[in-house]
């Protein structure tokens, strides 16, 4: 409870922050975009992860203006990284809690993020995972129709390990697969076959897909090789803070 007191402190005293992990074409390593990921900065205890403080967000009423300041921090360093970088058309990736999906402001807050920050809505994808869409299908899939329609990009992240994935590929709008570094990484001769049909899966049903966790150069090759565009992992560039990021796409482009 402790801990919750001093989340809801948190956004004002700027202790929380984004950092971005770049998400590259596996072909050549170009950035073409960057997953925001919250870090919390506790002024007592230091680095608190988000599997520790999401959860608190998440029972409380704090994960709404945790979500926000996350999309709303995300959304403004891209508009100022494509106006320093001459307009490279880059993405930012956000992920999305069931709370922020099921309330009624959700839509019209992103509307009007999109207009304050001048930013494109197709820059801007939301990562959800199917726990997020199982607490209310029909809500999440109204609200996802309408983010869609938007012009939001929207991918369905950790693809591979829970259950019923493939059926949310079906039900709702999704235009990117986030193969889960579970799946990436498995051991035993299953990896391929399971891979390649992943990737024909998402090239026939012309999706983007990103491989999670690609952790040696040996799989970064076998995946570009299948013909997985994009990977996200430590090997291929750690989360940065945005003022590398920006330096990173000057020197890049
Ligand atoms: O680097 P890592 O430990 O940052 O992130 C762990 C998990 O925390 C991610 O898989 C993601 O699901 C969650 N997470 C990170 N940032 C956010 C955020 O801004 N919103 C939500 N809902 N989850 C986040
Ligand atoms: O939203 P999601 O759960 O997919 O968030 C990605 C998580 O994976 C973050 O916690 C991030 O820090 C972590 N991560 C990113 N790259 C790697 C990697 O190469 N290996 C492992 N084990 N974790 C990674
Ligand atoms: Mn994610
Ligand atoms: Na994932």
């Amino acid at each position: 409870l402790q801990l919750e007191t001093d989340l809801r402190r948190a956004i004002e005293r700027k202790e929380l922050s984004i950092v971005y992990q770049p998400i590259v074409t596996l072909a050549d390593g170009e950035i073409a975009g960057f997953e925001a990921l919250m870090r919390w900065d506790h002024p007592k205890r230091g680095n608190i992860p988000p599997s520790e403080f999401i959860p608190i967000a998440e029972s409380s009423d704090l994960i709404e203006p945790l979500g926000m300041f996350a999309l709303e921090r995300a959304t403004t360093d891209l508009v100022e990284w494509e106006r320093q970088t001459g307009h490279v058309p880059i993405f930012v990736s956000v992920n999305l809690s069931s709370a922020q999906l099921l309330s009624s402001e959700l839509y019209n807050d992103i509307r009007s993020m999109l207009s304050k920050t001048q930013c494109e809505p197709n820059r801007i994808k939301l990562e959800l995972t199917e726990t997020v869409m199982m607490a209310n299908p029909e809500q999440a899939r109204l609200v996802l129709g309408k983010l869609k329609e938007l012009g939001i990009s929207l991918a369905l992240d950790d693809f591979g390990t829970g259950y019923s994935s493939l059926v949310y590929l079906t039900r709702f709008p999704f235009d990117t697969i986030k193969l889960d570094r579970a799946l990436v990484c498995a051991e035993g001769d299953k990896r391929e076959v399971m891979l390649r049909s992943v990737v024909t899966m998402a090239r026939e049903m012309e999706m983007t897909l990103v491989a999670e966790g690609v952790e040696t150069d040996e799989v970064a090759k076998a995946l570009a090789d299948l013909g997985c565009q994009y990977g996200q992992s430590y090997l291929l560039g750690p989360p940065i803070g945005a003022e590398s990021v920006q330096k990173l796409l000057r020197e890049r482009f």
